[in-house]
Formats: structure tokens, sequence, C-alpha cells
């Protein structure tokens, strides 16, 4: 569409975005022939009716809510946090679980085969997804893969792909709001998706209580590719896809991490980290697995290190916001937008030092308060 004067920029796009973000509003128009016509607009809902709407789970102001979450506009923002203020009380009462592994682990379909099984013995489930690729590609890894027929279905499975916008400390904000509205919701179990890629899993073990990190059985030399710092944050090892001719290689895999395992430091205090089996296809392991989270939950609640854990990473949440603040008040910042393009040149021609450029720009942008 044309980037004229009739059309503008919609203020939910994405952080940082660039030129290949090309959705622009059209302006309303006043009349049509000679009558006038009201601009279609959806009803603006109060703090309160977004706050009622999440506490009675009603599912769609509980997407909205969300919605307003994720976007970036400094109105619906503000207007998210008042929501989140309210429905505070009703936040904490879930466990949080965060799921890894390769793609094409098996995560979405062991998620699915999870959630059906949780909510045929009374749980509510909701299902996230932190998504580190956009940070890099501005596209999506689990996208559409989200989709998870079968629980998509059930009245008590609430399912939200992950936000696709901005830097993954921007969705470490976002999904970890997005989990406390899930929860005000009646959510009482939370399932994290992340794929194993980068920094992805460290920021989600920072948001749960149990992280379990799922694998497949290679051919032959099964401690090759698994990154040792992945496996030092699990709670769990699930060798997933022991069905059918696999289940051999994963039964051996198992055996594989076990034996690693025994060398590592345990994840959580007091709790053993250990290799188990499940195909998510047909549903084997997956009770014992979700028998292994309830008494994870108990003996770290029992010990105190459930809550230990839950009010550090609350501390750890506002130093992650204080670095966010930071960072888009400085790319935001007029000085450095206007610079920033020339250094990197200079820096690319070999004109200036990294260290010269960082300086300068820093200078410029502690400048407006030191010439206050
Ligand atoms: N045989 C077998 N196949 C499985 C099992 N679990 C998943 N699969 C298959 O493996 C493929 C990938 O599964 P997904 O659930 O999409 O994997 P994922 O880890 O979510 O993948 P990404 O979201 O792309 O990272 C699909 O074709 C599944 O049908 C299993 O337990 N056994
Ligand atoms: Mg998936």
């Amino acid at each position: 569409m044309k980037n004229d004067k009739n059309t503008y920029k919609p203020d939910w796009q994405p952080e940082n975005a660039g030129k290949e973000f090309a959705v622009r509003v059209v302006k309303g128009t006043d009349s049509v022939g000679s009558k006038y016509v009201a601009p279609a607009k959806k009803k603006q809902l109060s703090v309160d009716d977004y706050a009622e709407g999440v506490l009675n789970n009603d599912r769609t102001l509980l997407a909205r809510t969300i919605t307003l979450i994720e976007s970036n506009s400094q109105a619906h923002h503000q207007l998210s946090q008042e929501v989140l203020k309210k429905v505070l009380p009703k936040t904490g009462n879930s466990i949080r679980i965060g799921i890894t592994g390769v793609p094409g682990a098996g995560k979405s379909t062991f998620i699915e085969t999870l959630g059906l099984y949780l909510i045929k013995h009374g749980h509510k489930v909701a299902v996230l997804a932190v998504d580190p690729s956009s940070t890099v590609t501005k596209g999506s890894i689990l996208g559409d893969k989200t989709r998870m027929e079968n629980l998509s279905k059930e009245p008590s499975a609430f399912i939200r792909p992950s936000p696709s916008s901005g830097t993954l400390g921007g969705v470490t904000r976002k999904s970890r709001e997005t989990i406390l509205v899930c929860e005000a919701a009646g959510y009482d179990v939370i399932l994290i998706e992340t794929v194993g890629v980068g920094q992805s899993e460290v920021t989600v073990r920072s948001m749960v209580d149990f992280f379990l990190l799922l694998q497949i059985a290679g051919a032959g030399d099964e401690l090759q590719g698994i990154k040792k710092g992945v496996i030092e944050i699990a709670d769990a090892l699930l060798i997933n896809k022991a069905d059918g001719d696999n289940e051999k290689k994963a039964e051996m895999a198992k055996a594989e991490y076990s034996n690693a395992l025994h060398y590592l430091q345990p994840a959580t205090k007091g709790w053993t980290t250990q290799a188990y089996n499940c195909s998510a296809l047909t549903g084997k392991g997956i009770p014992e697995l979700w028998e292994l989270v309830q008494s994870f939950a108990k003996a770290t609640k029992d010990s105190g290190v459930f809550q230990e854990r839950r009010k550090r990473q609350s501390i750890e949440w506002m130093f992650s916001l204080i670095e966010d603040g930071l960072k888009s008040n400085f790319y935001n910042h007029e000085k450095i937008k206007e610079n920033l393009p020339n250094l990197k040149k200079e820096i690319l021609g070999e004109k200036i030092l990294p260290t010269k450029a960082a300086e300068n720009l820093l200078e410029l942008f502690f400048n407006k308060y030191t010439s206050l």
C-alpha cells in the first residue's frame, strides 16, 4: 500500500519495525457519497472490563488482554499494566513448565498429548510459546506449527502462539505477563514451548518452575550435538519417540544420558535430574512424566526451593525490565538514530574503532541528562 498522507503505521507495529513492515492503516473517511458513515470501531473496554473478563475466564477477553500486553503501543502498555495490577492477587497458582528441544524433537506433539491427558484429569492448561528467532530474522520458528489441533478444541485449554516481534527481552516481558493473566483466568498448568536455539532456554528457565528437555535418540553417538549447558538447567530429560523401531534406540539413549547426568550439578537444589523415555505419539510415558512433575512440585515446595526460585525470578524480572527499558530508550533516542548508521559504516570502513564508536554514542545519549 502506498505510504501517503492518508495512511499511517498501526500502533501495534513491532519494535524496531523497518521498511519491510508494510502494513498501513487507511484513515477513516467521513463520507461516502453524501451519507456519513462512521468508521467501524471495536468497543473501547475499561480496565475493569478486561480484568473481570480475565477473572471470569472469558477467552475472548483473555486473548484481548494478551494482545494488549503484546502491543508495542504506549497506551496499550499502560492499560495492560492496570489490568495486571487488578488481577495480580489471583496469580501464582499454577505449575509453570518449560519445554525445550531441537526443532522436530516433538515438543508440540508432546504438549498436545500431555495437555489432553491433563484436561482429562480436571486441569486447565495454557500453552504459550517463546520464539527466539524473531530477534534475528524477524521471522518465527514455532509460528504456525504451534497449532495443536485437538488440544485447541478443548474448552479447558488456551493456546497462544508466540509474540513474534521485538527482541528476546521484549518477548520475555510479554511472556511473563501472559503467564500471570492465564493464571488469573484459572489455568493451573502453564506449558511454555521454546526451541533449543541460543539464549531462549535460559530465558524460559528464568520464568518456569520445572524445565524439561526433550531429546530424540540419534544414530549412534547420543551425546553429540546436545549442549551441555542446556542439560545443566533441565529438571528432566525426556527421550521422545520411543515407539516402533525406535524404541530400542531410545532405551539406549536413556542409559547414556543417565550416565552423563551423574557428573552434572543438579539444576534444582535437592532434586536429581534423570532421563526418561516417552512417546508423544502413543502417549507412553506421559502419565509417569506428570507424576514426576507432581513429585518435583511437592519436594521443592516442602523444602522451600520452589518459593525461593519464584522470588528470585521476580527480582531477575525487574532487572531484565530495567535493561529492556534502557535499551529501547537508547535505540529510540533521536541522536542515536541519527548517528548510528554512519558510525556503522565507519567501523566497516575501518575509520573508527568499535570502542570509540560505542563511546561516542553513549556520550551522545548521556548528554541529554548531563546537559539538563
Ligand atoms: N514416531 C514418533 N513421531 C513423533 C513423536 N512426537 C512427534 N513426532 C513427529 O515428529 C515431528 C515433529 O513434531 P513436532 O511436535 O512438530 O516437533 P517440535 O519439537 O514441536 O518442532 P518445532 O516446533 O519445529 O521445533 C512430527 O512429524 C511428529 O508427528 C513420537 O513420539 N513418535
Ligand atoms: Mg513445535
